[in-house]
């Protein structure tokens, strides 16, 4: 067989990348294009312009990325005549709106001029991408959760409650506020679509999976939410939306779906195999789950800044406190998406009055939290959130409370705890556990195990987490199968060590340290799989394949949950929500 290459783009907020990986799955080259540095002309700071709560990024500047990128594998001498496949991830929720003349100048590059010379001056009505940190439309969230009739339908249709980034908001807000530009739009792509679209040289549709974060999409009827669209085509006279987005996006769960062959100018232009093909492009946190070998009831904690939890699921549990979205490689399956604001600060801030000097050291913290000596802060609970918080919506708040271990009942709050780096590692890894209780598919069905009985006796009261209210004893019957934690602080042994006995995983906990590339691995992922499934050379599923050909080596398995020590935890549970409750009262 001759060599072949696979190539996986990540178009993120602050750079474009590409990566080559060859059949073995190993990385073979990689190529970025940060934009402030490398593009400094177009004057973003971190990717973006910044103009009060309005945050976007031009069109023109990831254009120019793109030759910049072909370019500077065409300077390494990379064989891109061997390319067989290509996919990648993007930013979500940001647009792009086209003319009428784009699909038609797409078509007909000429390998002699630039995108941005060819592309720039007629194909764009709007020269700027709404980006992901966008505030600006809390006046669209709300028309839109008032169309469907409240929040908790708005998450149950499309999976999210309406937020400001989200694509429906933002296309609204342009409906309602540049009509000369929309009318003139032909059609809007996401960031992955649109560069699908510039590699396969046609405007091509949405992926179905990334099309999940635009509050527009009926997840379980797979197709546009009428009301919502009616709705945003309600502002201009004689437009219609589905339309202007391409009718239905692509679903590549079934089978791996081919969108196009790459387009001509990257054959003239950069010798890329004129016979390459382009698989869909999905969105970054999508991608990330297919850079992993996850499968049902997995989970991946990134412990950064914020904390975000992906949970691979079959069971469609919408809730206004998380994201669903449809998965973008396991037919009838999700992902989950718990993102929390109080992550690595809020660990610090607790670190830094335990040191009593900012060292920044995590000796004490580390040795208080690994310390097998529960007994000190046995009845306590607290929760440490220095930013406001998502899940649970509350503000800004610490607060400690003693509770009564025999019952679950809060007995005092108090101002202080003898021992807070075990407790606010105890409550981030409980509020994780919790909340990935009812997503955990078939583990709350048929099980007859009822905890430790000797310990807690109240199993069959309800517990109350946001809008879920189960009976203590379902969050004593649901473990995860694996648990992999990726991110900065996932280099803590201490911490991974504690947040893995909370979660309790059935199969294991690992650690991956590369995580700067899993946005771009997981296109190159679905690029080799896609070929291969295309071409006939593997039946295999995505997850399966993934598992089978995964180069195990590169994770570390550094530790196995134990039941008895999981189960042991569940004291916790009804004193936090009962804290929780507190928060908001
Ligand atoms: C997800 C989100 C961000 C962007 C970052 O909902 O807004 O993770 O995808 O690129």
């Amino acid at each position: 067989m001759t060599e072949r290459f696979y190539l996986g783009f990540d178009l993120s907020t602050q750079q474009l990348k590409c990566l080559a990986i060859n059949d073995k799955l190993t990385i073979v080259a990689s190529e970025s294009v940060e934009f402030d540095k490398d593009l400094s002309h177009y004057g973003t700071e971190k990717g973006i312009y910044k103009n009060g709560k309005t945050i976007d990024a031009p069109v023109a500047m990831w254009f120019e990325a793109i030759d910049l990128i072909f370019e500077r594998y065409k300077e390494r001498k990379f064989p891109l005549e061997k390319v067989v496949g290509i996919s990648g991830s993007c930013q979500q929720h940001g647009s792009v709106f086209w003319s009428e003349k784009a699909d038609s100048l797409l078509k007909t590059l000429t390998a002699t001029k630039t995108l941005v010379e060819q592309l720039v001056p007629h194909s764009l009505t709007r020269k700027t991408a709404p980006n992901w940190q966008d505030h600006s439309t809390a006046m669209q969230c709300d028309e839109m959760e008032t169309a469907v009739g409240g929040m908790v339908e708005m998450a149950q249709i499309t999976g999210s409650k309406a937020h400001f980034r989200f694509t429906g908001p933002q296309i609204l807000k342009v409906a309602e506020d540049e009509h000369e530009n929309y009318d003139e739009t032909s059609c809007i792509s996401l960031v992955s679509s649109f560069l699908q679209s510039v590699l396969c040289g046609k405007l091509t549709p949405l992926e179905e999976s990334d099309a999940c974060g635009m509050n527009l999409y009926d997840i379980e009827n797979h197709c546009y939410d009428k009301q919502l669209i009616s709705l945003i085509d309600s502002k201009n006279q004689g437009s219609d939306l589905t339309k202007k987005l391409l009718g239905d996006p692509i679903s590549s769960t079934k089978k791996p779906l081919w969108t196009a062959n790459v387009s001509d100018y990257f054959v003239k232009k950069y010798n890329v195999n004129a016979l390459c093909s382009i698989y869909p492009f999905t969105g970054d946190n999508l991608a990330t789950i297919c850079s992993l070998p996850l499968q049902k009831n997995d989970v991946l904690v990134s412990l950064g800044t914020s904390t975000t939890v992906l949970l691979v699921t079959d069971s469609y549990l919408p809730s206004p406190d998380y994201h669903m979205f449809i998965h973008p490689t396991i037919p009838r399956h999700y992902m989950a998406m718990i993102c929390y604001c109080n992550g690595s600060l809020a660990r610090e801030k607790v670190r830094d009055q335990l040191n009593n000097d900012n060292s920044g050291s995590w000796e004490r913290f580390n040795k208080e939290v690994s310390s097998k000596d529960d007994k000190s802060s046995e009845n306590e609970i607290g929760v440490y959130f220095s930013l406001d918080e998502i899940v649970p919506s509350v503000n800004a708040i610490h607060k400690r409370a003693k509770f009564d271990v025999s019952t679950g009942n809060i007995t005092e709050f108090v101002d202080k705890f003898e021992n807070d780096s075990k407790n606010i590692v105890k409550s981030q890894a409980l509020s994780c556990r919790v909340r990935i209780t009812p997503l955990l598919s078939n583990s709350l069905k048929g099980s007859t195990s009822t905890g430790n009985g000797n310990i807690i006796n109240y199993t069959s009261e309800k517990v109350k987490f946001d809008f879920s209210d189960l009976p203590l004893s379902d969050y004593m019957k649901a473990r995860p199968n694996r648990v992999f934690f990726v991110g900065g602080a996932a280099k803590n042994d201490s911490l991974i060590k504690k947040y893995a006995a909370i979660l309790g995983a059935k199969n294991g906990n690992f650690r991956f340290a590369n995580t700067s590339n899993s946005c771009a691995l997981g296109g190159c992922y679905k690029a080799l799989w896609s070929y291969l499934y295309n071409n006939e050379e593997t039946t295999s599923e995505f997850d399966k394949f993934l598992n089978e050909k995964f180069n195990w080596e590169e994770l570390e398995h550094f530790y196995d949950s134990n039941e008895e020590e999981w189960r042991s935890y569940s004291i916790y549970i009804k004193p936090l929500s009962h804290l929780e409750s507190s928060l908001s009262e």
